[in-house]
């Protein structure tokens, strides 16, 4: 098993920093390439084994030819000004816009357009807005120039449309097919779709270093224009954090001089470690969970991508959520006197309660549908595929785990009505999946 987060390491590395302080294993994943498969040859146990059970990365050559965003969203010209006149693929803005202009969707600003400008600038800013796809489009047809040269441009803003949620708004329009490796999800079935996004971004567009809701795996599948990623392996993440290993740092490669290098003395070391992908049209990336990434656009670019749950993370996005309330309680207990921490306590736990209760959703939902399962041996829906991971067994700890931490704090530390039928409805769930676990293990024989 892969170990997700490199935190508790980060002082003591920091301490010995150096590539030659690494163990032999660690200093072989230099400069790794991430591996390429063909839609075609790869099934789904393949993908089960190989890349989700192991939480490593691959790209998917030829999964979206026949989708109807391929057809549709994008607009295909031929290139009349370069003598090898090559053929131009763009998000087709026109059509979208004249399809679902009336949908208010994200959109981020970022300032600085080069991406050398952008990781050596302290300017570049990030600031997220709403707007219909037609203001979009209307922008994106003003001031998207072909001509729009990178380098002299760090004073326009350039708009991306991000996290689109298409699918929950139009799920009849058939936008695309999710494939069969990325269906297994527990978090879109409980919350309807609010994980599947849209993105249209122009070339010099970019998504800041981060890594995944609730550690959650990815997926996004290029439809036309070009993505550079950088991938950072779970176990090198202490490198983009300060020497605390506390606040991650803004990008990857950036230099703002020596008392920032000092504050962040793992970049230099985390570029030979991180994957450098180029993801081309057609190409699907998947992101494991708590891999850190960046996403530049290279050209005027369409994806569409999910965040999504199964039973082969569900136990890392739990441990995860159950670390962020240990820290929060030693927040508590160490600064019991000071009024500020009082408050950052109270935000913390306020976050960690709303957090707590759409695992509790998804958990309690999940267990539901896999207990009426049971019953039912030779039901085909596409989650059978992945019973050898058994949901019940997998998620039952973590209901164990969240009916303990409301037991315990209840009365101290929740304020949320809402834990209060959690609980009731939590020991009815426990009592019934024990029963069901019971009776699975007689039949068989275990
Ligand atoms: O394409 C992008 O800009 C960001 C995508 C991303 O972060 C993801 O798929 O996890
Ligand atoms: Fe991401």
């Amino acid at each position: 098993m892969c170990r997700l987060d490199g935190r508790i390491d980060s002082l003591g590395m920091y301490v010995l920093l150096s590539d030659y302080n690494f163990d032999e294993e660690t200093r072989c994943k230099k400069h790794r390439k991430i591996k390429i498969e063909q839609g075609n040859d790869l099934s789904y146990n393949e993908f089960l084994n190989i890349y989700m059970s192991n939480n490593e990365p691959v790209l998917i050559d030829g999964l979206t030819e026949n989708w109807k965003v391929r057809r549709e969203w994008v607009n295909i010209s031929n290139d009349n000004v370069n003598e090898n006149s090559a053929i131009i693929e763009k998000p087709d803005l026109l059509k979208i816009s004249h399809l679902f202009g009336e949908d208010v969707v994200p959109v981020h600003i970022q300032k600085g357009i080069s991406f050398s400008q952008q990781f050596s600038s302290s300017t570049r800013t990030n600031r997220k807005v709403e707007m219909t796809v037609s203001e979009y489009a209307k922008w994106w047809y003003n001031n998207n120039a072909d001509e729009r040269n990178l380098e002299n441009s760090n004073d326009i803003d350039i708009l991306y449309l991000k996290d689109w949620k298409f699918v929950s708004n139009h799920a009849k329009y058939n936008l695309y097919h999710c494939p069969i490796y990325f269906k297994d999800d527990l978090l879109n079935e409980t919350f309807d779709d609010a994980y599947r996004f849209c993105y249209i971004g122009p070339r010099g567009s970019c998504t800041f270093l981060h890594s995944d809701v609730f550690s959650s795996y990815s997926w996004s599948a290029n439809i036309c224009g070009l993505k550079r990623w950088y991938l950072i392996p779970p176990e090198f993440t202490f490198l983009v954090r300060d020497v605390f290993g506390q606040n991650l740092a803004p990008h990857l490669f950036h230099n703002f001089g020596l008392e920032y290098n000092t504050l962040f003395p793992g970049l230099s070391l985390v570029q030979h470690y991180a994957i450098h992908v180029l993801q081309k049209s057609h190409q699907t990336i998947f992101v494991p969970s708590e891999w850190h990434h960046t996403v530049e656009n290279l050209q005027d670019t369409l994806s569409v991508n999910h965040n999504w749950i199964n039973s082969t993370n569900v136990a890392w996005a739990w441990s995860k959520l159950y670390d962020q309330f240990q820290n929060t309680l030693m927040l508590n207990d160490d600064y019991q006197t000071s009024l500020s921490n009082n408050k950052q306590f109270h935000h913390q736990m306020e976050i960690f309660e709303h957090d707590l209760f759409l695992f509790w959703l998804m958990v309690s939902k999940n267990l539901k549908q896999d207990i009426k399962f049971f019953d039912k041996p030779n039901a085909t829906r596409i989650r059978d595929i992945s019973l050898q991971y058994n949901n019940v067994l997998s998620l039952l700890p973590i209901l164990e785990g969240i009916e303990s931490i409301i037991n315990k704090n209840n009365e101290i530390y929740f304020r949320l009505d809402t834990t209060k039928l959690i609980s009731y409805e939590i020991s009815n769930l426990l009592i019934q999946s024990r029963k069901c676990l019971i009776k699975t293990n007689d039949d068989s024989g275990i």
